[in-house]
């Protein structure tokens, strides 16, 4: 059992709600919520923490009800909205006050508005998990920011030169692509993942680009697709997992289904507990 929740981004076609849709045809129980953005002209952090809330509260029904939310998001910040769900106590006792994190990304997601270049607020999001970056929005979306050492980031190759800076100041333990087949990385990521649930943050891009290439920013050399979900294959299943910067705007129809196929494939890996 699951549940998509999909925050809608009007100037992109719907290639998340096409993987809620391909979900559902495996014949497995899958309910949709579809986040519906606010009305244009709100500023942006209005907009965002609505979004944000929106997300918080899907997830903490569905962990209230016992299914696993996933999140299908065009960018990374839904993440502050899973992990407010988690902790919510609309999420009964689904609720986890202190997940931790398990974030596949080709980037860092751990710059503050002061490091980025691009001042792009996806960019931000481990960071404002984390509390480090836009706290008055973690803030507005109820999240309680989670310790920097609850976190672990995998396959990251594309870091800012002061976000590289953030991340050595704050300790974020970070394991690269290549390092994913030794037993100790393995050991330390099934540590952050901890007895007490965690949460599972796949952006696609963190992926190889030949198993994920209808993403945003695809960079070369990510963790392919076997090599992941052998990782995934020895953490217990997520208390709640995303997928995030699909865009099938740019793609062909094979590399979309390529992508669709990468993100069932992963989401099945974990529904095989949920059935037991
Ligand atoms: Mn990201």
């Amino acid at each position: 059992m699951s549940t998509a929740a999909t925050p809608r981004r009007r100037e992109r076609p719907p290639s998340s709600e096409h993987v809620a849709d391909r979900l559902q045809a495996t014949g497995r129980e899958v309910r949709k919520i579809t986040i519906d953005s606010v009305p244009e002209g709100a500023d942006k952090q209005a907009v965002v923490a609505a979004i944000g809330r929106g997300i918080a509260r899907a997830v903490a029904l569905a962990r209230a009800q016992g299914r696993f939310p996933l999140v299908l998001s065009g960018g990374c910040l839904a993440a502050v909205g899973v992990v407010a769900g988690l902790q919510s106590p609309e999420a009964g006792s689904g609720k986890i006050g202190d997940p931790g994190v398990v974030w596949i990304d080709a980037h860092g997601d751990f710059n503050t508005p002061e490091s980025s270049p691009s001042g792009y607020w996806d960019g931000m999001a481990l960071a404002a998990v984390c509390g480090v970056s836009l706290p008055e929005l973690g803030a507005a979306v109820g999240l309680h920011p989670l310790a920097v050492e609850r976190a672990i980031h995998l396959a990251g190759r594309a870091f800012d030169p002061l976000e590289t800076a953030n991340i050595r100041q704050h300790g974020l333990a970070r394991v690269a692509a290549g390092e994913l087949a030794d037993p100790e990385v393995r050991e330390r990521i099934r540590h952050r993942a901890g007895a007490g649930g965690y949460y599972l943050h796949i952006d696609l891009d963190g992926l190889d680009p030949r198993d994920a290439p209808a993403v945003g920013f695809p960079e070369p050399g990510g963790v392919r697709l076997d090599d992941l979900l052998d990782v995934l294959g020895g953490l217990p299943p997520p208390a709640a997992m995303t997928f995030s910067a699909l865009s099938f705007e740019h793609a062909d129809e094979e590399e979309a289904e390529r992508t669709t196929a990468t993100c069932l494939e992963l989401a099945e890996a974990f529904a095989v507990f949920l059935d037991l």
